[in-house]
């Protein structure tokens, strides 16, 4: 069977978990946190998530795994058929992973730990998020999904994603992120109504305490 390694409190680790979950691919879940030197053996760059397949290779960074996901399990697919359609969609994630997720991410710190933020490198997300939320907004139009009438990559990209801006969003930027997005609140409304986010969030919050004491070092 296939196992997902990581921890339920990672954004990323709920992307592929989400995409597993949608596609009903059978997955067992080994919880490993990025300060365990055993996931340096699965996870070339130490990063969280890892798979390990059913034939036994390991595979990480989440944008591969979920191609991976795709072409190893097509029975439900979360990408349409027409090649363009297919790349709309990566097209997506791509913008939400380079210039919304990884931007915000620089203050994740600041937001979960307090302190004070570095002008320069607040300048410098602000400027990131301009570029992709206007992306976003041109890109998509969501209806209700973001790429249309069904479910894709994207949306679960999306919604794990944009836990970052989320929580540093209001906190350090005094931002509301998603409301930038057109039609992205009622679309994240939807996404949270479905049985996998519920689980998903559920687990996530049981795993916060052991999380927060793992990089606080205690
Ligand atoms: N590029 C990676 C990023 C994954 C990532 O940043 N995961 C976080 C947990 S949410 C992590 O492993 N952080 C540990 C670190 O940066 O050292 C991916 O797409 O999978």
């Amino acid at each position: 069977m296939l196992i997902l390694h990581g921890f339920a409190y990672s954004n990323y680790y709920n992307i592929v978990k989400h995409a597993l979950l949608e596609k009903g691919v059978s997955f067992s879940e080994n919880t490993v946190y990025t300060t365990d030197p055993q996931l340096r053996t699965i996870s070339p760059a130490a990063k969280v998530p890892a798979i390990t397949t059913e034939r036994g290779e390991h595979l990480s960074e989440t944008t591969a795994i979920l191609e991976y996901l795709e072409e190893a399990y097509p029975e439900h697919p979360l990408l349409p058929e027409d090649p363009i359609a297919r790349a709309k969609v990566r097209q997506v994630i791509k913008v939400l992973e380079l210039y919304i997720e990884l931007s915000t991410r620089r203050l994740l710190p600041i937001a979960l730990m307090g302190g004070e933020p570095n002008v320069d490198t607040i300048t410098e997300v602000k400027a990131a998020l301009e570029r992709g939320i206007a992306a976003l907004n041109d890109i998509c139009k969501p209806s209700p999904y973001l790429c249309g009438d069904t479910l894709t990559l994207a949306d679960i990209y999306c919604r794990y994603a944009m836990a970052i801006p989320q929580l540093v969003g209001p906190k350090v930027l005094g931002m509301d992120i998603v409301a930038a997005v057109n039609g992205l609140p009622a679309l994240m409304a939807k996404l949270a109504e479905s049985e996998i986010s519920q689980k998903i969030d559920a687990d996530m919050r049981a795993n916060q305490a052991e999380f927060m004491a793992k990089i606080s070092g205690r």
